[in-house]
């Protein structure tokens, strides 16, 4: 990871303008403290690009946009608000050649902004985080052009938990899913019953996580030898689901 830190140190150092990419359904989780610090003392223009927003519920979007400025969502699998983000890119540059560099945590979606602005997919993506491993150029005009960086994690945070809501930490490697799981449900109660179609399982108001988790365990005979849930399995199974998008939430 350190090489990782390299990366992204050389991109704002480079950059003219910085691109923080950050997950819509995790707006400040995924705001990168290390990085921000870095850039508040380089003088440098931040344009937060909330990503993913096709995940997310719309009208806590626009509350949180409000607070947060410069931004701009955009999805960039659906290609939503994509020009607009293009559009505002060219004013920030003003007619000069500029290099921009796009930075953020793991997973949020970096490379895939990168392609989208593109209009081709010049940065290869994943659902694998980590998945960037070096510096990539891309030209998306002839005044132009994009850094793409590693995800990297602020080198002081251990948020195992926070890493497995968006992605930043594989399902596969978490070392805690169980409490991920309850943690996600908690926040999602409604999204996540209905996606598992277990909608009487639990409290609606969110007090009986566990109860629900179980549920969907036994829905899906995720079970043990002896008949006993299998939390574990059950949990890896939604923060997959999670992760991969399948599940979109609803502001609950
Ligand atoms: N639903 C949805 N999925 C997205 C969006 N943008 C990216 N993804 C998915 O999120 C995953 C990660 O995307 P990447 O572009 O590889 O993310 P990254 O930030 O470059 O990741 P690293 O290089 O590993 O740090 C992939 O599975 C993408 O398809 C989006 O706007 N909406
Ligand atoms: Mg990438």
């Amino acid at each position: 990871m350190p090489s990782f830190w390299k990366h992204v140190n050389a991109v704002l150092q480079r950059s003219d303008i910085i691109l923080e990419v950050l997950d819509a359904r995790f707006i400040e989780e995924t705001r990168h403290s290390e990085i921000e610090r870095k850039i508040q003392g380089s003088g440098k223009q931040i344009l937060y690009v909330i990503n993913k927003s096709d995940l997310a519920d719309i009208p806590t979007l626009q509350i949180i946009k409000k607070r947060l400025q410069p931004s701009i969502f955009i999805s960039s699998t659906d290609r939503l608000g994509t020009t607009l983000l293009k559009k505002k890119l060219f004013e920030l540059a003003r007619g000069k050649e500029v290099v921009v560099g796009v930075v953020g945590y793991p997973n949020v979606g970096k490379s895939s902004v990168i392609n989208a602005l593109a209009g081709r997919k010049a940065a290869r993506t994943s659902a694998e985080s980590g998945f960037t491993k070096g510096l990539q150029k891309v030209r998306i005009s002839p005044r132009i052009v994009l850094l793409d960086t590693p995800g990297v994690f602020p080198r002081k945070e251990q948020a195992q938990q926070k890493y497995a809501l968006f992605g930043a930490i594989d399902y596969a490697k978490i070392k805690d899913p169980e409490l991920a799981a309850i943690r996600l449900i908690q926040e999602h109660s409604k999204a996540i019953t209905s996606y598992y179609g277990v909608d009487g399982v639990g409290d609606v108001e969110g007090t009986g996580a566990e109860e629900i988790l179980e549920g969907i365990a036994k829905a899906f005979h995720k079970l043990r030898k002896g008949g006993q849930a299998d939390l574990e399995a059950t949990a890896r199974m939604i923060l997959r689901d999670w992760q991969t998008g399948k599940i979109r939430s609803t502001g609950s």
